[in-house]
């Protein structure tokens, strides 16, 4: 065991969709970047990972990109030196052949169960919870992002807000023309839409086709693209296409890298996001926006909905607050929603103060802190308790 040891580890299994892998990807970038640690990402479905960074090779055993050690997360496991800290990216169970050798190191690795983003108010109180291994001499630390400062905060950069701000200055004409589309008329809203299939699909669109006022909706090419051509009466759908029905343009996108899908979220006066990434992006964008929580067997998604509204909405006043959860309940099919015209012509009538309140919410999401710089304190002291009990 006397040889170098790589101080990070990250797995992800990539279990549906783009969020395991966009939330590991992001995490590994900020912790080299930011904190110029080596780290080493284990993925399974390096395909997927391609969609959001098409720089990965999805053949490639291992590969440096953007500073991190990407590794094809193969079974049987390779025999591995673990790192110094290994995080679990949403309880995707580590291969047995490495935790047993994490279990023969000493002092042990410490191990971090990186969990899924939820404004329910017991993600503090289960925050940082310990959990021994029933056989192995290893613990195991549940680490719970939120949205406030007893949680384990939410992923941003540390130059988020004025890489946005450069852009929002400049930058959004150019990106316009990169997708053949003028820079917005002055009365036009533009919108980008990126959710999983959904029944209330066609209501809006109807809503935005039938608004006094042009609505441009960009959508990247993904799940929604049956469902849109179902209503626009058309065989099929492919990026770069437009269609017009009534007041609503609609583009067809490409599918995006996640930096470029910043741009779109931060160009845009209006946007749809869906399971954990694109929220949390969506919100650091300063702009309104609907969201689509992960469909849950048990309607579990509700109280999820629900808890990030009760955040969300608050110090927006009462007409306000009504029209935003009026969108984001009937969006997720949430049964005393109003009908999709009502919600969406409430929503317009109160466009300019969730404009505002967008802003103001952004600014209070810096109290939760910046969860790359959180996990590493928390490991940092785990790592410094160690030393003091295993001396
Ligand atoms: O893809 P998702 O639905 O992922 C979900 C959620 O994380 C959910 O909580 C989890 O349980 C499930 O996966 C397994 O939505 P999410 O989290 O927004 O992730 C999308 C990622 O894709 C995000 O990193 C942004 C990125 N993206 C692009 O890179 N380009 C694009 O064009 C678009 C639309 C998204």
């Amino acid at each position: 065991m006397g040889s170098m040891r790589t101080p990070w580890d990250i797995f992800c299994n990539v279990v549906d969709n783009y969020g395991d892998i966009g939330i590991a990807w992001r995490l590994a970038r900020g912790l080299v970047n930011e904190h110029g640690l080596a780290v080493r990402l284990w993925v399974d479905d390096l395909h997927v990972f391609q969609r959001i960074w098409p720089a990965i090779d999805p053949n490639a055993a291992e590969q440096s990109c953007e500073g991190v050690t990407v590794c094809a997360w193969r079974m049987p496991f390779a025999a591995t030196e673990p790192a110094q800290v290994v995080i679990e990216a949403f309880g995707c169970a580590l291969p047995e052949a490495y935790l047993t050798a994490m279990s023969v190191q000493s002092p042990p690795p410490v191990w971090i169960n990186l969990e899924y983003l939820s404004a329910e108010p017991w993600v503090a109180e289960h925050h940082g919870l310990p959990s021994p291994h029933p056989r192995l001499p290893l613990t195991k630390y549940f680490f719970f992002p939120g949205y406030t400062p007893d949680t384990g905060g939410l992923l941003a950069e540390a130059d988020l807000a004025e890489r946005r701000a450069a852009f929002v200055r400049t930058g959004s004409p150019a990106f316009w023309r990169e997708f053949g589309l003028d820079t917005p008329q002055p009365d036009e809203l533009r919108v980008s839409l990126f959710a999983y299939e959904n029944p209330a699909l066609p209501a809006l669109l109807d809503a935005w086709a039938a608004d006094t006022r042009p609505v441009t909706c960009l959508v990247p090419e993904g799940r929604l693209i049956p469902q849109l051509a179902a209503w626009l009466a058309v065989s099929g759908l492919s990026a770069g296409e437009l269609h017009r029905r009534g007041a609503l343009r609609l583009h067809v996108l490409p599918f995006l890298n996640q930096d470029a899908y910043d741009h779109l979220l931060w160009a845009c006066d209006l946007n749809f996001v869906r399971g954990e990434d694109s929220c949390v992006r969506a919100q650091w964008a300063a702009r309104p926006l609907v969201w689509q929580a992960y469909p849950q067997a048990d309607e579990a998604h509700w109280d999820k909905t629900n808890a990030l509204l009760v955040h969300y909405t608050e110090g927006l006043d009462a007409a306000a607050a009504r029209a935003v959860s009026g969108m984001w309940r009937y969006w997720n099919g949430m049964p005393d929603a109003d009908d999709m015209a009502a919600c969406w012509a409430a929503w317009r009538a109160q466009q300019a103060a969730i404009e505002r309140h967008a802003g103001v919410w952004c600014e209070r999401l810096v109290l939760a802190g910046r969860l790359t710089d959180k996990l590493v304190d928390f490991a940092g002291n785990k790592i410094k308790f160690r030393v003091f009990s295993n001396p």
